[in-house]
């Protein structure tokens, strides 16, 4: 049996997956899950991730797996080659540290269930997108100077890492955000650099299968 990848088109946490699995040159089957329509909600997706969160990874011996940070250790742990962290414990360490900002302190404050609960409670299309660009600009001033000290192409060293799987998907949700990112130069020009990478170009919202279902 193949991973089957359960995911939707323009979402950042299933696309941090498909980074990796494309790093890692492992074929999947990709499940589409419309959010706009509430698939996550449906009871048989319920029983794959209890959240209703994507991403899920249906793993080649038909077992589960959810959360993304989750999802890409696993598969470090498994398919140790490429490898997506550094050698060096420290420098391991400062890997995961991006990937957690951008997982842990930007992601789920912007997420759909949140601008959805926003909404609910009577806030404006502006100030939502105040919202959402004010949490994007936060953990960006932070990662820019941790990109800046480390990068040598990509945000840690001159191989990709799990910290440009969470990284570039953080910076499309930007710039669908219409966040302006002239004060992060570290940070675009590993955004540049990965969108000439076969690895990230297959991995884009734009190339997936459910890319229509708006
Ligand atoms: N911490 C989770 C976050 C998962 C998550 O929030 N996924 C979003 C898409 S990026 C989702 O499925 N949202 C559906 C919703 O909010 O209803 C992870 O990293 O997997």
């Amino acid at each position: 049996m193949t991973l089957v990848l359960h995911s939707y088109w323009r979402a950042t946490a299933p696309y941090r997956v498909r980074i990796a699995l494309n790093l890692k040159g492992l074929p999947f089957d990709y499940a589409p899950v419309n959010l706009l329509s509430g698939d996550q909600h449906a009871e048989a997706y319920r029983r794959l991730n209890p959240q209703g969160l994507t991403p899920a990874l249906e793993t080649e011996d038909g077992r589960v797996l959810t959360q993304s940070l989750a999802i890409l250790e696993w598969l470090e742990e498994v398919h140790p080659v490429p490898p997506l962290l550094p050698a060096d414990p420290f420098d391991r360490a400062a890997v995961r540290a991006m990937a957690a900002l951008v997982a842990c302190d930007i992601h789920p404050l912007n997420n759909l269930r949140v601008q959805q609960q926003l909404t609910r409670m009577g806030v404006e299309a502006d100030a939502r997108l105040d919202w959402t660009q004010r949490w994007i600009h936060d953990g960006f001033r932070a990662l820019e100077p941790m990109v800046a000290a480390h990068t040598a192409g990509f945000a840690f060293g001159a191989a990709p890492t799990l910290a440009d799987c969470l990284l570039i998907p953080q910076v499309y949700s930007a710039e669908r955000y219409e966040v302006d990112l002239g004060a992060y130069p570290a940070i675009r020009a590993v955004a540049e650099r990965c969108a000439g990478h076969p690895a990230f170009v297959a991995a884009h919202p734009e190339q997936q299968p459910d890319a229509t279902a708006k």
